[in-house]
């Protein structure tokens, strides 16, 4: 039998400054959508929940009325950016690699591209995840989660830290509910447990039921600076 002396351990937290440099990011990030006068929009879900569709739902009814421009991050690929981007509507894709999150110094090299002259609403989907994002602040005005129906009920009990920093909840594809045998109810009861700070919203991008209150968020959160 060979004895092995245990090597001294030496560990190194890299969380805690990786966390502050982009918190200071994202402060600069905060104070320039103020200054411009602008909502920004942090969009997390998992992967196909609907960010994308409601995106391009919201660009069409409301992004006429007003500009709005769109950061969109995925490992790959820049289908979404394709799907967004429209004369009247701005959209840049960011592609992570292997990051499973963006971070604020993203976005802000992604607002130096982009012309934000006028920009009311600026929307930011975030890698499909509902772990990675939820630590990093980008700036944003309102951090946005959304849930569909075919997740299931118990993503705000699974994964709380997300549900707990939303300002709002927003359930998607209702549309579907019933034939899922979603439990709506269920899933209510389950937001408001994990994020009784969050407003609540539900719509279906497909149908269009529920987009009214959803553009009449977007409305005040453009206007007030305290909708979130
Ligand atoms: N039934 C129904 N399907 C929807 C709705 N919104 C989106 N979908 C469908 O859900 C699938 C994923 O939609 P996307 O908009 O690409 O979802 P996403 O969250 O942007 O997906 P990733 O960016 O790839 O994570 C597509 O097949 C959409 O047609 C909805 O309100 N109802
Ligand atoms: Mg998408």
């Amino acid at each position: 039998m060979i004895a092995v002396a245990p090597r001294p351990v030496r560990s190194l937290d890299v969380r805690i400054p990786l966390l502050e440099a982009n918190d200071r990011l994202a402060a600069r990030n905060r104070a320039a959508f103020r200054q411009r006068g602008l909502a920004a929009f942090n969009l997390v879900s998992s992967p196909g929940a609907g960010t994308t569709s409601l995106l391009a739902r919201t660009r069409e009814d409301v992004g006429r009325k007003s500009r709005c421009a769109g950061i969109v991050g995925d490992l790959a690929t820049d289908r979404d950016a394709e799907r967004l981007r429209r004369p009247h509507a701005q959209v840049l894709q960011i592609e992570t690699g292997a990051a499973c999150h963006l971070d604020a110094g993203m976005v802000a090299r992604s607002l130096e591209a982009l012309d934000l002259d006028g920009v009311r609403h600026l929307f930011i989907e975030n890698v499909g995840n509902l772990v990675c994002p939820a630590a990093f602040d980008l700036g944003e005005t309102c951090r946005v989660v959304l849930l569909s129906t075919p997740e299931g009920e118990d993503k705000p009990l699974k994964y709380p830290p997300i549900f707990k920093s939303a300002d709002v909840v927003v359930l998607t594809k209702i549309d579907v509910a019933e034939v899922l045998g979603f439990d709506r109810p269920a899933a209510v009861a389950n937001i408001r447990r994990i994020a009784p700070q969050a407003r609540l919203l539900q719509l279906s991008a497909r149908s269009g039921e529920g987009l009214a209150a959803w553009y009449d968020f977007l409305r005040s959160a453009a206007l007030e600076s305290d909708a979130c």
